[in-house]
């Protein structure tokens, strides 16, 4: 309408068809079974995987699902009894993949789907179980189905959050969520190349049913569900922690539950106690438990709250970590115990002791640092430290590599590391096994036994049939810990750490600095 001179409103033009080249019907659970033992989950000891940062099998430069494969072995003898890949699916980023463009494709530097299968297939062969991350609030920008409903009229329209008018919706660092579509405003919490989905809309929901089904029916083992707070908006200033949130995520335990054997875990940095209840997600993340573990350590005694986080915690499937991907949950480990591996064994045995369902980021078991001259959240994602060549890390036979690798490869690296009974990596890998043979550390409950001296951190763990003595001399000073049957007649050593368990009798046991001595016995 030339000369018109009221507000030009831009015709919508024909519908767009992108998301045609989408895998859209409806799955079925069809292969229901599992080769785990009943419950892996709750007994395994996870490693989080950045697939790009693994390994690089095919001299590109990226890690890939091959590479994985080639690394099993290395994660069997380590004690690791399941795997959370980051993003392996199809994305936009082309670096973190949880801008997701396409929900039943493979992330193309990874490797096919026949590659990612075979992954499957030797990791359960290992008794590993392999979850992956699921990205249920928002796709990427490019994202076919997003890329039709910049149309007012698509049938894809709804299946996204769109205002005609801007909206001011500020999130925690006052950034406004809502981003400018072709045709109006579309809502996008995280990135503008990150739109949320309208979880509201039942087709929606079914979209991603039917995604899960289809990973689980190729043996997917479950799902780490990304930013569960932030699912479903009620307005302005009421965009997280929405009651809604918790029915979506009871309904995805139903659709797991139509396959034997599968995990779920959820991420939701403010809310992981209320999402990890049975009623909402089931298990979470336990953010906030992973910096009391590291000040136990570092400051040589059960934190204040140490404790109490323990007893907060709804049960025993709740995930707990040391750190992650994400900058916003600390530093590598190495960096946040200042290079104390002392300290650090003490958050590993602190970790790997407590109830929680352990996950272990790949390289915080060699001591890993940050990434070359890299910062955020890409110094924590560098490529793994296999050995210390100077220009790969044996990452790669390439001879450039997506990032460059960590700045302590030459000291920390797995292949020194295996040598050395005395390194973190042996650390990890005796606890870890110790842990997979004592069943009250994997589900046992949490009975804390006071002690006078402050360094030391003692507790039970009890299962039906069996239970484990934990005690810990975290501080720099001997100290010694009583606990009325204490006796090496009445209980079995299981594993120390610096100390002897001869010592131990009559009640009492001398425990040296930095001191660990796990007992066990039937009931
Ligand atoms: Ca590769
Ligand atoms: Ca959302």
């Amino acid at each position: 309408m030339a000369g018109c001179a009221s507000k030009q409103v831009a015709e919508p033009g024909p519908l767009t068809h992108f998301s045609d080249s989408l895998d859209l019907s409806p799955v079925m659970a069809e292969n229901r079974q599992s080769t785990l033992p009943e419950d892996w989950y709750r007994k395994a000891v996870f490693m989080e995987i950045y697939v790009r940062g693994f390994k690089d099998s095919d001299g590109n430069g990226v890690g890939d699902f091959n590479g994985i494969i080639e690394k099993l072995d290395y994660l069997k003898e380590l004690g690791i009894g399941g795997i959370w890949l980051m993003p392996m699916m199809k994305s936009q980023d082309n670096d973190h993949g949880y801008a997701v463009v396409d929900y039943r494709a493979t992330e193309k530097d990874y490797g096919t789907l026949e590659d990612f299968k075979r992954l499957l297939d030797e990791a359960h062969k290992r008794g590993i179980g392999v979850i992956v991350d699921y990205v249920i609030n928002h796709s990427a920008a490019l994202n076919p189905l997003f890329k039709d409903s910049q149309h007012p009229l698509s049938d894809k329209r709804d299946w996204y959050i769109w205002s005609e008018d801007k909206q001011f919706w500020p999130r925690w660092d006052y950034e406004n969520t809502w981003h400018e579509g072709k045709h109006g405003y579309y809502y996008g919490v995280f990135w503008s190349q990150m739109p949320d989905f309208n979880m509201k809309n039942p087709e929606v929901l079914e979209f991603h049913k039917n995604n899960l089904r289809f990973w689980m029916n190729l043996g997917v083992d479950g799902f780490r569900f990304d930013a569960v707070g932030s699912l479903v908006e009620n307005g302005n200033g009421a965009m997280f922690s929405q009651p809604e949130n918790d029915q979506i995520l009871q309904e995805l335990q139903q659709t797991l539950g139509e396959f034997d054997n599968r995990y779920m875990v959820c991420e939701d940095p403010t809310g992981s106690l209320r999402v990890g209840k049975k009623e909402s997600c089931g298990s979470a993340f336990y953010f906030g438990m992973h910096k009391e573990l590291i000040a136990s350590a570092t400051y040589g005694w059960p934190s204040r709250d140490l404790i109490g986080a323990v007893k907060r915690a709804p049960h025993n499937d709740m995930a707990i970590m040391l750190a992650n991907h994400d900058s916003f949950a600390g530093n590598r480990v190495i960096k946040q115990v200042g290079g104390d591996e002392t300290s650090y064994k003490m958050a590993a045995t602190l970790l790997l002791t407590l109830p929680g369902i352990p996950f272990v980021y790949y390289g915080e078991e060699i001591g890993m640092g940050h990434g070359e001259k890299a910062f955020g959240d890409h110094a924590l994602r560098a490529p793994m430290s296999w050995n210390s060549d100077p220009d790969t890390a044996g990452f790669t036979t390439a001879k450039r590599m997506f990032r460059l690798p960590a700045e302590n490869r030459a000291t920390y690296n797995v292949e020194d590391e295996l040598k050395d009974p005395e390194s973190l990596l042996s650390f990890y890998r005796s606890l870890i096994n110790a842990r997979n043979n004592i069943p009250a550390l994997q589900t046992g409950d949490f009975e804390n036994i006071k002690q006078d001296a402050a360094s030391l951190l003692t507790f039970l763990r009890k299962a039906e049939d069996a239970e484990a003595l934990i005690m810990v001399n975290l501080g720099r000073k001997e100290a010694t810990a009583r606990y009325q049957s204490l006796d090496n007649k009445i209980w079995t050593p299981a594993f120390t750490h610096n100390v002897d368990a001869v010592n131990a009798s009559n009640g009492e046991m001398v425990m040296p600095p930095y001191s660990i001595a796990i007992f066990t016995r039937h009931l």
